[in-house]
């Protein structure tokens, strides 16, 4: 390790937290891939906006590369550490600042958590309405660099809709604040936008402005077994016809088998082909009778063989972990996580597509569906048997995403809906991308970041 850089580094700032120690700079600097061996130069933890900037000016005159961190639980290699970059911890800088009545805004800074996040809107009697099930580890700032969405997305949009303002070091080390938590402001390019999404290429959030919401409706969970993949989008309708939904959620018979396996627990005496967890408005009687007879309607049709309703908040609990405990039950097969994306009304004939390419391209290996099909959102997990070795299957996975993304081209879709591009999915970033527009995306970077020292490689090259 070189250290005269780093020498340099606590030269510039007396006091910055800096770790060096083997263990952390495994910790540190991989993600949830788990796919790429971290090999970062150091961790820096700075405290406060003037560290971040001196710590990008002197990674601008020392050529050494930054990776921001957050808390680390991205699926596409985005916070990845592994050449010698110096990993940027916000976690430090994990406070709200502040909170504004009339204005609905906390203002937060970039490492504090999302579900610390959800309790100090609670705490106001408002809701902070993106939620997903990383959420007692992810931060803010890496949901918005990711432009995270999550289980609500269907009544609530993605993290994009709720930054009032951002305040970003840029690549340069400029700090600029944008937006101010204006709700109109027609004054020229919208920067905040470019850095939401932008996955640490474009410079490090610093500070967020983030909208509160009313609480959503006191709601009714409900767990939905059907028989065939093609009757689900007709259940999605039927209920989003009928009913507020605040969640509509799929996943699979192998889905639900390894969360059973890992603790979960079955509200049915048998297992059925596919699931849907859905949340509704349920404020009154006329609504619970809604949700009752939109489930009627489908069973009579013969799309919905079971159901169960949460009748207390601990049964909502249980039917969400059904859902929610996915990731973390096939964790240990080290996925290849695919995280689409088409419109509502292409997913039909995609779905149908997706599916026979997908079981003749993986005969071998098991793939496990589920995700936001509300939103077109799909997550295609396929496993990694332990015969088979890492390059290996990094390669075949490899190659079917590419016939994946070529599917997704013909339906106007994207390669990645929610969990960014980072390193797992540069490759196809052109299915879902013109070639003028990552032209554009580098002119912008390069303005931003002239000397390339935020996230290289990330994204794109
Ligand atoms: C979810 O929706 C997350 O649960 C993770 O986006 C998806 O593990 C995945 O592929
Ligand atoms: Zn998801």
């Amino acid at each position: 390790m070189n250290d005269s850089p780093l020498a340099a580094l606590r030269q510039a700032i007396p006091g910055l937290h800096l770790k060096t120690d083997p263990a952390d700079l495994e910790h540190y600097g991989r993600d949830w891939t788990r796919r790429w061996t971290p090999a970062p130069l150091a961790i820096a933890l700075p405290g406060d906006i003037a560290q971040v900037q001196a710590i990008v000016r002197w990674a601008n005159a020392a050529g050494v590369a930054l990776v921001p961190s957050g808390g680390r639980t991205g699926l596409s290699g985005g916070a990845v550490a592994a050449r010698g970059e110096l990993v940027v911890s916000l976690e430090r800088m994990n406070r709200v600042l502040g909170f504004d009545a009339v204005d609905r805004h906390l203002v937060v800074q970039p490492g504090i958590a999302l579900e610390a996040v959800h309790e100090a809107a609670a705490a106001h009697g408002l809701a902070y309405p993106v939620d997903f099930g990383a959420r007692g580890s992810c931060s803010i700032g890496g949901n918005i660099a990711t432009n995270a969405g999550g289980i609500r997305v269907i009544r609530y949009g993605n993290t994009r809709e709720w930054i009032a303002g951002l305040k970003l070091v840029t690549g340069a080390g400029e700090l600029l604040d944008l937006n101010r938590g204006l709700v109109k402001n027609s004054s020229g390019y919208d920067l905040r936008h470019l850095a939401i999404g932008s996955e640490g290429t474009l410079g490090i959030v610093v500070e967020a402005t983030l909208k509160l919401a009313e609480p959503p409706p006191p709601a009714q969970t409900m767990l939905l077994a059907l028989p065939a993949f093609d009757v689900l989008m007709r259940v999605f309708a039927e209920f989003r016809a009928r009913l507020g939904l605040q969640a509509f959620e799929f996943l699979t018979e192998r889905g639900l088998r390894h969360v059973l396996a890992h603790g979960g627990s079955n509200p049915f005496d048998t297992v059925y082909p596919y699931y849907v967890v859905t949340e509704f408005d349920a404020a009154d009687e006329v609504q619970q009778a809604a949700g009752l007879a939109a489930f009627e309607a489908c069973s009579e049709q013969g799309w919905i063989l079971d159901g169960a309703i949460a009748q207390s908040q601990a049964q909502a609990q249980q039917l969400w972990r059904l859902r929610e405990g996915i990731t973390e039950a096939v964790a240990r097969y080290r996925p290849y996580k695919n995280d689409v994306a088409v419109r509502v009304s292409a997913m039909p004939q995609f779905l149908a597509e997706a599916q026979r390419l997908l079981g003749e391209a993986y005969p071998q290996f098991e793939v496990v569906w589920f995700g936001h099909i509300g939103d077109g959102n799909l997550h295609i997990n396929v496993l990694q048997p332990d015969e088979v070795d890492d390059a290996e299957f990094m390669a075949q996975c490899g190659h079917v995403t590419g016939l994946l993304a070529e599917l997704l081209q013909r339906h106007g879709g994207s390669i990645s809906a929610e969990h960014g591009i980072g390193l797992v999915k540069k490759a196809h970033l052109g299915s879902t991308r013109g070639d003028a527009e990552i032209a554009a995306m580098r002119g912008i970077r390069r303005a931003l970041d002239p000397n390339g020292v935020m996230n290289p490689g990330k994204l794109f090259d």
